[in-house]
């Protein structure tokens, strides 16, 4: 399935209970959550499943805070060093919830694979995954993840 089009269908699926549910008790039914924890990568860096880039993040402010906006500055490297030729799209969901951010993720590049993420929020507490999509010229994109528990 398109990967948008998969999104758009997580989306929906959410919108109905977002406002009022601050907690998770009725989630601990689905059975989705503890598969995406077992491959989950909780630390701050990852290589894309095709082994091209390493990704470094770090969240400013840190910790994330609940329902406020943050950033994430990101440092893409490939075998060469800083990937300056390298484009990045981001985006976040609940794996557990089967939804993604209430805000829309906005990426700019400063160069020599330098980049800034913001309009992040994580509006649940509970398990987030960080989606990023890495691709350069020539080079087919690749896809690498981030776990992170929001918010203690
Ligand atoms: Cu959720």
């Amino acid at each position: 399935m398109n990967k948008l089009f998969a999104l758009f269908l997580l989306v929906l699926g959410c919108s109905e209970k977002e406002s009022s549910d601050t907690g998770d008790h009725h989630h601990h039914h689905h059975g989705g959550d503890d598969t995406a924890i077992e491959d989950g990568n909780f630390t701050t860096e990852a290589t894309t499943e095709g082994s091209t880039w390493t990704l470094q993040y770090a969240s400013d402010p840190d910790p994330i805070v609940l329902s406020e906006n943050f950033a994430l500055n990101l440092n893409v490297s490939n075998a060469e060093g800083p990937a300056s030729d390298a484009a990045l799209t981001f985006d976040a969901t609940m794996p557990a919830h089967e939804h993604g951010m209430n805000t829309e993720a906005s990426v700019t590049s400063n160069g020599n694979g330098s980049f800034t993420v913001t309009g992040m929020q994580f509006h649940m507490t509970g398990h987030w995954r960080l989606h990023a999509n890495v691709s350069s010229d020539g080079q087919a994109e690749e896809y690498a993840w981030f776990d992170v528990i929001c918010c203690d």
